[in-house]
């Protein structure tokens, strides 16, 4: 598939997705969503590769759904195109590797949801956050009223989803909704930064740890831990054995 909203790098194991239609503050579009299921179902999952990079072009991260796009859809069309965006976004929350989000600037309405299917987000002083759906007499459509609950907490997601205020990256990081705040040109730098640690890590605890998080936070607390507990010993004899041994005798592990 030839990218049109979409430019991809790979570096030291690491992919780099940038959201490349500045003219429209990288609005999304459903070009866009069967891009990035093409990345998240082909390329995100090439042996090589340990940590995925989010980023926009221009001055926004992404400005939300495309608004021209949707603007003539019935509610059919509409629910549709809800269900593409949260089909992507879960295949994206589930891939095997990390996906850090690099917020660089606007992160709205789908663009904070498609932030918040991320694993973790970094943004830059310049970025800002909202989800101004209900401006348009619309509401999220791609899990937003869902995901940003659960990562801010009840009140501070109702704040955010009824008033629609655009709060800054220094708020952000104050709820929990970003974890590191940096100066815009040392975004990518200290993404990159992080994305190498993990990536020097073993690779399939990583993996584990993802899958076993994601898994466990969907369900109650026993069922999580067993899920734990299987993968925990999934890792014996074979990685974590090279890790263990790795310790013990003082180098660094061959994964
Ligand atoms: N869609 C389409 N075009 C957009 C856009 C968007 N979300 N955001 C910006 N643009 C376009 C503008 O129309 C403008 O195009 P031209 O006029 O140059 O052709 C260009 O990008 C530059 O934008 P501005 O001139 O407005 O730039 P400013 O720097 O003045 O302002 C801004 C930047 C990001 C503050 C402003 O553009 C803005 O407020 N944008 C809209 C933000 C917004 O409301 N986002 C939420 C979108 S709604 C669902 C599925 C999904 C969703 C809901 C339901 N179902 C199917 C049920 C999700 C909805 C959303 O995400």
């Amino acid at each position: 598939m030839e990218f049109k909203n979409l430019k991809l790098t790979e570096k030291d194991d690491i992919l780099y997705v940038t959201i490349s239609r500045p003219e429209a503050m990288n609005a999304l579009n459903t070009r866009f969503f069967q891009e990035m299921d093409e990345v998240v179902a082909n390329l995100a999952t090439k042996e090589n590769l340990k940590v995925m990079v989010i980023t926009g072009e221009g001055k926004a991260f992404v400005a939300g759904a495309d608004i021209a796009e949707m603007v003539d859809m019935n509610s059919e069309e509409g629910t549709k195109f809800s269900i593409l965006g949260q089909n992507t976004f879960r295949s994206l929350e589930k891939l095997e590797i990390p996906v850090i989000a690099a917020i660089n600037g606007y992160a709205l309405g789908g663009g904070l949801e498609l932030a918040m299917a991320c694993d973790f987000r970094f943004a830059s002083t310049k970025a800002r956050f909202g989800q101004p759906e209900v401006n348009l007499g619309l509401i999220p459509g791609y899990a937003g009223t869902q995901r940003l609950s659960r990562l801010v907490g009840l009140a501070d997601a109702l704040y955010i989803l009824l008033t629609s205020d655009m709060i800054s990256a220094d708020d952000a990081l104050r709820i929990g909704l970003v974890q590191k705040v940096v100066e815009p040109d040392e975004l990518m730098d200290e993404v990159t930064k992080v994305a190498k640690i993990i990536a020097s890590k073993g690779p399939n605890a990583i993996k584990k740890v993802k899958a076993v998080v994601r898994k466990g936070i969907e369900t109650d607390f026993i069922t999580g831990s067993k899920l734990e507990s299987e993968q925990f010993g999934s890792l014996f004899g074979n990685e974590g054995e090279e890790g263990m041994r790795a310790f013990l005798e003082k180098r660094k592990p061959n994964w």
